[in-house]
This record gives C-alpha cells, structure tokens and sequence, in this order.
C-alpha cells in the first residue's frame, strides 16, 4: 500500500464544479493500492485486484435501468439498491422501504446486500477511525433494520456506464465515506478525476474505492467502448441520513396506510360535495 500526503483545493473544486472532467484536469494518476492522506487523515483509499466475479453476474441480471437526472447531456443509467427512506415528494412513496430491485431482481438484489458486507470489512479494515465514527452515528441513529445486515450501509446504487460530471453526492450521513466498487469489461477510460487533490484516480475492473463524496467533488473521465457490448458498472454503498426518520417496517406500513386512508376519505367527501 503506498501512502501519500496531498494538499486539498477547495478553489480549484470550486471552478469545476458541474462540467465535464477530462483525462488532463489533474496532473497526477493513481493506479496502485493507495492510501491518499489529508491534513493527516486518511481521505481517500484505492483498493485493486479484488475478486468480483460473483457480482459481476449479478450486476449484468439487471436489465432494467433508469435514466438518471444528474449531469444533463451525457447517457446515465442507474438502479439503486438496499433501503429507501421516506420520499414525501413522490406519491405513494412517503414511507421508508426496501428498494423495488429487490422484488424486479431478486437474486441480484441478494448479492449486492452481500457485497454490502464487503464493503464495510474493506473500509473497517482501512479506515478504522472513519468506520468506528460512521458506526456509532448509526448505531445512535438507525434502526437496523434498515441497514445491510452486518454491514454500516444502509442503501447503493449500481451505475452503468454512465459518465457523470463534477459532483458532491448528497444525502448522506455527514462524517460517513462511501465505498464504489468497478466493474469494467472492454472499457477504456471511465477513472475517477478529484480536482480538489489534483488527482485522477484509475479504476481498474475489480477495484475498491473508500472516500467521502459530499466532501470531495469527484466525476467520471471520458468512457470508451473498445468491442460491443462493452460496459462500465460502479457500485457505490452509503448510508443515508433519511433512515434516522424510518420507524419499525411494521409501523411505516401502518403509517403509509394512515395516510393512504386520509387522503382518499378526503377525496371522497370532496367528490361528494359536488
Ligand atoms: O461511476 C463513478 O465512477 C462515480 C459514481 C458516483 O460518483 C456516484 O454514483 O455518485
Ligand atoms: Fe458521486
């Protein structure tokens, strides 16, 4: 594991924030195991060679992508996975769930919540103090029933092929990192550019990556399809902070149902009025 310190940019995220990365944003690649260091704690942790062969099978069962919103223009294509929390926002979505990939793709949605295991080992084994601190918030916070079992992470999504721009994610706990996993068959291109450390970071088929990306702007460099039917799969585990809202399953069903039940009697004494 080769260990580097780097200084962090907030300026320069500032100016790329929103466009499209190229290969040449950043002046230094990673491509080996790597522990990037900041102001003298680990930020981000670049782990290869590990052996995705079951998930890779899983992950090409889903057929059935969405279209994403985020960065306009370029194809981006994403599922999510693992627990929802309260969307308030989308009709008949105002209670906190397990995600519809598992009823569409069950035996994929089985292996990714497997995965969900793996990924806290590898950022409990790399990042302990991280790990310790994301696992007390959700202990304090969340219910465990709406986390992967024996994992910190509570949701995912897998993204195909897509070539985001310059972003923060969002949505999730605040001190928490977030592990991405890659998939890569025929694919040229399609690493990780971080303009704030001024680095872009490889990532190779059967790779790990630990960093926390409400905090660090991050996006996709140019993908190039080298045979047919070549694809680039990441996915990324998170926690959400939503999941602290989410009650017992039993009691969010009721819930929904409460306000199911209100909104339609409602709708009915109006239409009677009439
Ligand atoms: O696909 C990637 O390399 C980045 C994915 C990502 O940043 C995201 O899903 O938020
Ligand atoms: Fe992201």
């Amino acid at each position: 594991m080769i260990s580097l310190e780097l200084p962090f940019d907030k300026e320069r995220e500032k100016a790329l924030n929103k466009q499209s990365p190229t290969e040449d944003h950043c002046s230094r690649k990673i491509t080996k195991d790597t522990i990037i260091i900041v102001d003298g704690k680990p930020a981000v942790i670049l782990l290869t060679k590990l052996d995705v062969v079951d998930l890779f099978m899983a992950v090409k069962k889903i057929n059935n992508f969405y279209q994403g919103s985020r960065g306009s223009g370029l194809k981006n294509e994403a599922r999510v996975f693992g627990f929802s929390p309260r969307m308030p926002t989308r009709n008949h979505h105002d209670y906190c769930s397990i995600s519809n990939m598992s009823i569409e793709f069950p035996e994929a949605h089985k292996k990714l919540m497997e995965w969900g295991i793996t990924a806290s080992d590898l950022y409990k084994k790399h990042s302990k103090e991280m790990w310790t601190d994301h696992k007390k918030w959700i202990t304090d916070n969340i219910r465990s029933e709406w986390l992967m079992p024996k994992s910190v992470f509570s949701s995912g999504i897998v993204n195909r092929t897509s070539q985001l721009k310059y972003h923060y994610d969002r949505g999730n706990i605040e001190n928490g990192w977030s592990c991405m996993f890659t998939l890569k068959d025929g694919i040229q291109g399609g690493d990780l550019s971080i303009p704030g450390l001024d680095v872009t970071v490889s990532l190779p088929h059967g790779s790990a990556l630990l960093f926390n990306g409400q905090k660090i702007l991050h996006g996709v460099t140019p993908i190039h399809r080298r045979k047919p039917g070549a694809e680039r799969y990441t996915i990324v585990y998170y926690t959400l902070a939503q999941m602290r809202n989410c009650m017992s399953p039993a009691d969010e069903i009721k819930r929904a149902q409460k306000i199911r039940d209100s909104r339609e009697t409602s709708w009915l004494q109006t239409r009677a009025q009439k």
